[in-house]
């Protein structure tokens, strides 16, 4: 009997550990030594990483959301250490978080309220103020370059249009005004211009605006950067101002592209079978974050402004998305060998 006893009470134990060792921890640390991590990735995570993928990175502090069943939250993490810091925790999806050009906020979306609202928040994930309210899902926050603005696309008037409001969310202008999905706004490094992606002409072309006024009908769409068959999206303007990454969906393969601000020269940048896309650069215009889903999860991959040195930043069990980086990232990502 007590024999029994005892083995039940082993067994139990062993069943323990075993499901403990089973349980994924939500966020797994990024070794600096990324090249004996990528040399671990299964075979079909390593499609898109190149033979050089052997870098070294410098501090900075990347936000992501990460999350699953409707809960989402947002993190920074110290993208050389692989500190991770959680920012929100709630049950809604918290996601798209931006750096303010100061680095003091974080501007994001929370659908906490039922629908999606864009919201700012200290760095540490303090004082939340919410500035938009409306029953319209209002996503895909992006600073102004000088820090007083912000633009995001929402379907509060029935279907997707861009505007821009004043970072305490007054003085709201809506830019587009028509029945076409206008969606993920992008500021040009002078202010002074707006990138977005519209399906006004059939599929989604990469389009540019003016931010002052609201414009009626053709007038908004000043100058239509993409023109093919294919689904383009995300674009994000390099800080440098010469170059508009963007991802296109060709056929059923969604990858990362990079034209010149005049639209042409375009240069496709990943050419494997998962999802690459809403490319960001790193502020010194020299790299490219992107969300991508090798083994079906998605995860933050950076890689050289021509596709080359793909790394991987997250290895997270659940869906990894919407990297960005603050404004003093500069030389993040270093090439083993490179000497100051
Ligand atoms: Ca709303
Ligand atoms: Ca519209
Ligand atoms: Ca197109
Ligand atoms: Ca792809």
């Amino acid at each position: 009997m007590k024999k029994t006893c005892y083995r039940m009470i082993i067994c139990t134990l062993m069943l323990v550990i075993v499901l403990a060792a089973c349980v994924p921890s939500e966020v797994t640390r990024i070794d600096s030594l990324a090249a004996e991590v990528v040399a671990e990735l299964p075979e079909a995570w390593l499609g898109e990483v190149s033979d050089t993928a052997m870098g070294s990175l410098q501090q900075c502090n990347l936000t992501y959301n990460s999350g699953y069943d409707g809960a989402w939250q947002i993190y920074i993490m110290d993208i050389n250490e692989g500190n991770v810091t959680q920012l929100t925790d709630d049950d809604s999806y918290n996601g798209f978080p931006v750096w303010s050009p100061d680095e003091n906020h974080i501007a994001f979306s929370s659908n906490r309220d039922g629908d999606y609202e864009i919201s700012t928040m200290a760095r540490d994930g303090s004082n939340v103020i919410q500035l938009t309210d409306d029953e319209g899902d209002d996503i895909y926050p992006a600073w102004s370059p000088d820090g007083k603005q912000i633009a995001f696309h929402s379907d509060r008037d029935g279907d997707n249009d861009i505007y821009v409001m004043d970072r305490d969310g007054s003085n709201v202008v809506q830019l587009t005004d028509d029945k076409s999905d206008d969606v993920y706004p992008a500021w040009s490094p002078d202010g002074k211009h707006i990138i977005f992606s519209s399906d006004h002409d059939g599929d989604y072309e990469i389009y540019i605006t003016g931010i002052t006024t609201k414009q009626d009908s053709d007038d908004v769409y000043l100058e239509q950067l993409t023109d093919n068959d294919f689904a383009d999206r995300g674009p994000a303007w390099s800080p440098d101002g010469k170059r508009i990454a963007f991802h296109s969906t060709h056929e059923e393969n969604t990858d990362i592209y990079v034209m010149d601000v005049d639209g042409k020269n375009v240069r496709r940048l990943t050419t494997g079978e998962s999802i690459d896309s809403f490319p960001t650069w790193s502020p010194d215009s020299k790299h490219i974050a992107f969300h991508s889903n090798p083994g079906d999860i998605f995860n933050i991959f950076i890689m050289d402004t021509d596709g080359r040195n793909m790394m991987q930043l997250t290895f997270n069990y659940h869906d990894s998305e919407w990297p960005a980086f603050p404004p003093s990232c500069m030389d993040i990502f270093r090439p083993y060998g490179f000497k100051q």
